[in-house]
């Protein structure tokens, strides 16, 4: 008996399937919504539609496991063998395109096989979404890892609008131009009829390729040229930031719960009640610079400005890409910083850092942010930075202090944090203090600006807006608003009860 496969009219291709693969006591397998952005950002867009279908690798080499239906989400696992995870993602991902796009922090490397791989792979993402979507349905892809999936879904299936969104930086051209592969990348991206950025500086470096590489004329955000092939008619490609946000209601919500707020209170007291409780929360990757924040802090403790029990600094580094060297030696570097800074600094009872390198729940990050003071995000490269974003969210008492890079996507809406350049150390170091050190009523000010600002710009605003960048492309939306109306008005009321959250600071207060 053969099943048609169903058709869809949204088709989502992301490397990954929102879902993880756990396997109870009885041995008996599951799948568990993973936790993240991109999935709360989908349900509301999902929200009203027929269904939608999302096309991704379910995380285990081998062969893929049948598709499945899961919240009312169509879910097509594509396989990856154990050799194309090492070449197409921890290789061509990871370690060429992952460093160029990160202002080179680490050096990339080049590999001809891997980029074989990699384009292997790619036509296979394509082809999945080719099968499933409906005629004139829409297909978005996500980041870095699928760049020639636009030109090859549209190749397969011209009838399709299809986007794609860089979670990551697009580098600036003198870095682009070391790949080998640029030329081919651009064109793979050039299928797309919308490419969504983090930052208005992402989409101009992108069009500044399309120039100054393919020779391509740009017209405002607007890239026109001819595909190659016999008969190819001249497309305008769309290049424009809508920068990515939280699920601000949900983390509002979730921070304002008496077992956030007492957990908050019980990781304070587990700590000797701190005067003030420092924070960084990242993926143990040399772009969040971790390094750069712990230098400032042991320049701190010896320069005898803070020192614990007064003061303690938590840093939660999220286990990531183990199998990447440059990984397992960042992994090493801060180990061996934190193990020194607490053999000097430390006392028993009372730790100058605690240091925690595993994955944790909502409800435990939510109660990490209400319980710290300052909060530090400092990388040196980010396309955005949801930490910062959550934390913003979960501040829902109007307490602590952000200070946040300039290089963090983030910064861009930010600008009532405490602004740093993560290189210049004696400036971070000042920044802390200043952050430590500013009055009450100034924190709560600029906190309850960074509030309403991601109040305003929450997750389902990204997508919303992201979805009729697409379908208006290569017009900007503003010009065809009739048919959106009533998807802007639910918006707008959404963001005014988002904002009177933000306002409000809870009577319990974090702690
Ligand atoms: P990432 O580089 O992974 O994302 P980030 O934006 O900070 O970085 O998101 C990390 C997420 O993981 C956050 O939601 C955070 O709460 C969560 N997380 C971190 N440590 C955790 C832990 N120990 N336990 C549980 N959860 C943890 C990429 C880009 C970013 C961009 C995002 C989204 O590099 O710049 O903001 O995509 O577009």
């Amino acid at each position: 008996m053969s099943t048609a496969t169903p058709t869809f009219d949204l088709v989502i291709a992301a490397n990954r399937l929102p879902v993880d693969r756990v396997v109870g006591p009885d041995g008996e397998a599951t799948w568990r919504r993973s936790p993240g952005g991109l999935v709360t950002a989908m349900e509301s867009v999902m929200r009203g539609r027929e269904g939608a279908a999302w096309v991704g690798w379910a995380g285990e080499p081998g062969e893929a496991p049948e598709p499945f239906e899961q919240d009312n989400i169509y879910l097509a696992p594509v396989p990856l063998s154990e050799d194309e995870v090492r070449r197409y993602y921890e290789g061509f991902s990871n370690d060429t395109l992952w460093p160029i796009y990160h202002d080179v922090i680490v050096p990339a490397t080049f590999h001809r096989g891997w980029w074989n791989t990699y384009r292997d792979v790619n036509r296979r993402f394509a082809e999945a979404v080719a099968k499933v979507v409906s005629p004139g349905g829409t297909v978005w892809v996500h980041d870095y890892q699928l760049q020639l999936v636009p030109a090859m879904v549209r190749e397969l299936r011209p009838d399709v609008r299809i986007g794609w969104f860089n979670h990551i930086p697009f580098p600036p051209v003198e870095l682009f131009a070391q790949l080998p592969w640029r030329r081919a990348l651009v064109e793979g991206l050039l299928g797309a009829d919308f490419l969504g950025f983090q930052r208005t500086a992402d989409a101009e470096n992108f069009l500044r390729a399309c120039r100054r590489m393919l020779g391509m004329t740009t017209k405002g955000d607007t890239v026109v040229f001819t595909p190659h092939g016999s008969g190819a008619q001249e497309r305008t490609v769309r290049a424009s930031a809508i920068p990515i946000s939280v699920d601000f209601r949900g983390l509002d919500q979730l921070a304002r719960t008496p077992e956030v707020i007492a957990r908050a209170k019980e990781i304070r007291e587990s700590l000797g009640n701190p005067r003030v409780l420092m924070l960084g929360v990242d993926r143990l990757d040399y772009t969040k610079g971790i390094r750069h924040r712990l230098k400032a802090y042991e320049e701190l403790l010896h320069d005898k400005e803070i020192s614990p029990p007064d003061t303690v600094l938590v840093q939660v580094a999220t286990p990531s890409r183990e199998r990447v060297e440059a990984y397992r030696q960042l992994r090493q570097e801060v180990e061996a910083t934190v193990g020194r800074m607490n053999g000097e600094y430390s006392d028993i009872g009372s730790p100058a850092v605690q240091y925690l390198h595993h994955g944790y729940g909502r409800e435990e990050m939510a109660a990490l942010f209400l319980a710290a003071d300052v909060m530090l995000v400092t990388p040196l490269r980010d396309g955005m930075n949801l930490v910062a974003k959550e934390y913003v969210a979960c501040r829902t008492d109007l307490g602590g202090a952000l200070v946040l890079s300039e290089f963090a996507g983030a910064w861009h809406e930010l600008h009532q944090s405490f602004v740093c350049n993560p290189h210049d150390i004696a400036g971070l170091k000042q920044t802390i203090m200043y952050a430590i050190n500013t009055p009450e009523p100034e924190r709560r000010r600029r906190m309850k600006a960074l509030r309403r600002r991601v109040a305003d710009h929450d997750v389902r605003r990204w997508a919303e807006r992201y979805l009729e960048a697409l379908e208006m492309a290569p017009r900007k939306p503003q010009r065809q608003r009739l048919q959106h109306d009533q998807a802007e008005q639910t918006a707008h009321s959404e963001d005014r009860a988002n904002r009177a959250v933000a306002d409000l600071a809870s009577e319990t207060g974090g702690r």
